[in-house]
């Protein structure tokens, strides 16, 4: 099983200013905390991060025919980008979405999330967990739609 993390603009700056609502914990803790993750499960993984909008589109098409899932954390792109939800939905592989912060309980203009129209299903507010619940629920349903 192979799955693609997707992390949105600025997730890079994690753990440089606003602890109190994404934490404390750098990106790259937040890498080893993912590969850790997918090492115990024994899951394949590849991580990838930018600031382009352009650049994760390219990589979701990239995904067809190589990944079985997608675990993405779009950033900001979650409430202005219709083109990733078309990548995500051009491509047709199961995504999960993922947010560190609860974004239900933040500013009006964060109540939209495009790519999430595309996802299977959402985790928000849980920290690093959130990522480590995506790879599971992914893990659980790739199994079972292969039984
Ligand atoms: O809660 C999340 O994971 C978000 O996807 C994070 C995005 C935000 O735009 C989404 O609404 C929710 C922000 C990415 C990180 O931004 C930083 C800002 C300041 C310091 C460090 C990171």
């Amino acid at each position: 099983m192979k799955l693609l993390i997707l992390n949105g603009p600025n997730l890079n700056m994690l753990g440089v200013r606003e602890p109190a609502i994404y934490g404390r914990q750098d990106f790259k803790a937040l890498e080893a905390f993912i590969r850790e993750t997918c090492a115990a499960e024994g899951i394949e993984c590849e991580l990838f991060q930018s600031n382009h909008e352009g650049a994760l589109v390219d990589k979701i098409q990239e995904a067809w025919g190589v990944f079985d899932g997608i675990v993405i954390n779009p950033a900001a792109y979650t409430h202005t980008s219709v083109a990733i939800l078309d990548a995500l939905k051009a491509v047709s592989i199961p995504t999960v979405e993922v947010h560190l912060s609860d974004v239900s309980r933040r500013e009006d203009f964060r109540q939209v999330s495009y790519a999430g129209m595309a996802c299977l299903k959402t985790y928000m507010g849980l920290g690093f967990e959130g990522y480590r619940r995506a790879i599971l629920f992914l893990k659980e349903y790739l199994e079972g739609r292969d039984a």
